[in-house]
């Protein structure tokens, strides 16, 4: 290993001393546990989704997984309790409106078999994720996108609802009074739920799901709808979600970016830990964004690494109860 990277993760490793509230010293640190769990034994099933709410979300999709589920149906139904929470400002029902005081949503998923489906600028649907997976299970196409996202999950039965809750009208209309676009990190960039599972037989899948950024312009869409930016995987290797400022997202192909380098035999932590430095390293103002990302190997193993503090993400497997992991972050370290 060239020694400056050596350094690079010396250092960013350091920065997981402080991990965890489950007391997990350092997943990242111990690596896959090969052998470590017994021959027979593994770290399956595994559920992993970023910041708080993810707890909740890993509940419902450990309840899947548990039962001998798919790792898509505990991706898709994990994600839908964050979309359909009107407190969660930043997905689904209650997100925080663009400029125009629209909610316009952005959703991806991914199976094992590399199946994708994404729908983005997506208006009045609360549950944009699974008219994602209708994209992928019953349409030749992977990406639907705005009146066309609308008409097909109204064709599939989805019904309209209004998604602009008054708490968020009234954040919108104080934006309103000077209109500055500049989102705050870990606040106006907070909360995206992006979720990787790991099934029983083996099998990974991912799902993300988004109101997007906070006062964005009228159909912008992040990367958070763009498989290989805010999310991907290849059952061989593992797969990545990020969360945070969409556009640095895209710029980097942040998830498929660490997916290819845990195929390089980086572990998720290492992985998640180059993406966040090669964004510190190319864009004009690291300091004032926010990204996340977090990683789950093929065999298990997790990680996650933020440019700033106050990124966390919800871990639960059958040798770790669902709990919260605060992400070393590495800027300025
Ligand atoms: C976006 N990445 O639209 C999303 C926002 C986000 O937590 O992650 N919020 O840029």
């Amino acid at each position: 290993m060239p020694q400056n990277r050596k350094q690079f993760l010396q250092k960013s490793l350091a920065g997981l001393a402080g991990f965890g509230g489950l007391g997990i010293k350092s997943l990242a640190q111990s690596g896959p546990k090969k052998g470590g769990l017994g021959s027979n034994q593994t770290q399956k099933p595994v559920v992993v989704s970023t910041w708080i709410h993810g707890i909740k979300a890993n509940e419902v999709a450990w309840k899947v997984l548990s039962e001998g589920g798919s790792a898509l149906d505990a991706v898709e139904f994990g994600v839908k309790t964050a979309e359909a929470d009107p407190e969660n400002q930043s997905v689904g029902l209650g997100g925080f409106p663009d400029r125009e005081g629209r909610v316009t949503l952005d959703a991806c998923i991914m199976n094992h078999e590399q199946q994708c489906g994404s729908v983005a600028f997506l208006e009045h649907i609360v549950h944009p994720i699974s008219v994602a997976r209708k994209v992928m299970e019953d349409t030749p196409h992977v990406m639907l996108v705005g009146a066309g996202a609308l008409q097909f999950a109204e064709s599939q039965g989805f019904e309209r609802q209004n998604l602009l809750t008054e708490a968020s009208e009234k954040a919108w209309k104080k934006w309103l009074e000077d209109s500055k676009y500049a989102p705050v990190i870990n606040v106006e960039n907070h909360d995206t739920i992006g979720m990787l599972a790991l099934d029983q037989e083996g099998n990974l899948s991912g799902a993300c799901t988004t109101s997007g950024a906070a006062y964005k312009m009228h159909g912008r869409v992040g990367d958070s709808p763009i498989i290989g930016a805010g999310l991907y995987l290849d059952n061989e290797v593992g797969g990545a979600v990020a969360t945070g400022l969409g556009e640095a997202v895209i710029r980097s192909a942040g998830a498929s970016v660490a997916v290819e380098l845990m195929r390089q035999g980086y572990s998720p932590q290492e992985a998640c830990d180059e993406v966040i430095a090669r964004i510190i390293r190319k864009e004009k103002d690291p300091e004032s964004l926010q990204v996340g990302v977090i990683a789950l190997s093929k065999d298990g193993s997790v990680g996650g690494s933020a440019v700033h503090p106050g990124f966390n993400y919800a871990l639960q497997s059958n040798v770790h109860m669902n709990g919260m992991i605060d992400a070393p972050h590495l800027f300025g370290q």
